[in-house]
């Protein structure tokens, strides 16, 4: 059977389950919320990468149901961790065209009580590219109800510095390909240390993801990024062991 067929049955069949990886404040080296990152247990060929599947998806027009089952998903799960912490999501370009995206984003915060301050959204620069007006009312209806955006794999695609005056963002994730080799490459190290400036300049957060290294992580952290994703701290995780290591009371 094709990748197709499977993927349609994914969502009824409860095959997919959000993973989480942690995100840490650089100034008080505490966790300040997760990323919801979707993987799929396929039946037969074991754990599936987003990568693999999510530009499927996004073909076929499956991704506004498997995305609206992550941002319910994710709600709910936040919604049981202390109230300081925030949960992110990935919305994919179709998705966020879709017209019912609004509705699910406040219909999901309210069936799990979350507040919308604690939830942030992940929009990367292909999104940006279709639709400016449309784009722009959505980002501005979220951001109204408390709801963050961030700028995801900043620097990787058709990045134009016009989006982050046009776009009201409150973070910006700048990606992992800079911080790779940071340490090794003054290119990628003059990027991240403009793109912090930039932030901070613009009144946003900077978060360096990928961070492996504790090199890469004393780099990004005197070159002004606020945040920071990456194995060093942990990798993405099953919600139990998140709780579990990271959020379980003493
Ligand atoms: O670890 P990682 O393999 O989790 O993720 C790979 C890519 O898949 C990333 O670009 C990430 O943004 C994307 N991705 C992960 N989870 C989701 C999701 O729930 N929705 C969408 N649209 N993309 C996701
Ligand atoms: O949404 P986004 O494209 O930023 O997805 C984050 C991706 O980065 C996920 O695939 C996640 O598993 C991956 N990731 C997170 N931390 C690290 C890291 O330290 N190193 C590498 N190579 N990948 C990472
Ligand atoms: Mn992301
Ligand atoms: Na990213």
């Amino acid at each position: 059977r094709t990748m197709e067929q499977d993927l349609r049955k994914a969502l009824p069949g409860g095959e997919f389950e959000l993973y989480y990886q942690p995100v840490v404040n650089l100034a008080s080296n505490e966790i300040s919320g997760f990323e919801a990152l979707i993987r799929w247990n396929h039946p037969k060929q074991g754990m599936i990468a987003p990568a693999s599947f999510i530009p499927l998806a996004e073909e076929i027009g499956f991704i506004v149901p498997v995305g609206e089952w992550v941002i319910r998903q994710a709600c709910v799960t936040a919604a049981a961790w202390p109230e300081h912490l925030h949960v992110a999501v990935n919305i994919s370009a179709a998705q966020f065209r879709s017209p019912g995206l609004m509705q699910v984003i406040v219909g999901a915060l309210a069936a799990s009580g979350l507040s919308p301050t604690r939830l942030e959204i992940e929009i990367t620069e292909t999104v940006l590219l279709q639709n400016r007006e449309a784009t722009l009312s959505v980002l501005h209806q979220l951001r109204a109800l408390g709801i963050r955006i961030a700028m995801d794999d900043f620097g990787t695609g058709y990045s134009s510095l016009t989006y982050l005056q046009c776009f009201p963002f409150d973070k910006i994730k700048i990606d992992r390909s800079f911080v790779k080799d940071i340490t090794e490459n003054a290119g990628s190290l003059n990027i991240v240390r403009a793109v912090a400036a930039l932030a901070s300049g613009m009144g946003m957060t900077a978060t360096a993801e990928g961070v492996e290294t504790s090199e890469q992580l004393d780099t990004i952290t005197s070159e002004g990024c606020t945040e920071m994703q990456g194995y060093l701290f942990s990798r993405p995780l099953p919600v139990a062991e998140i709780e579990r290591l990271f959020l379980s009371r003493r």
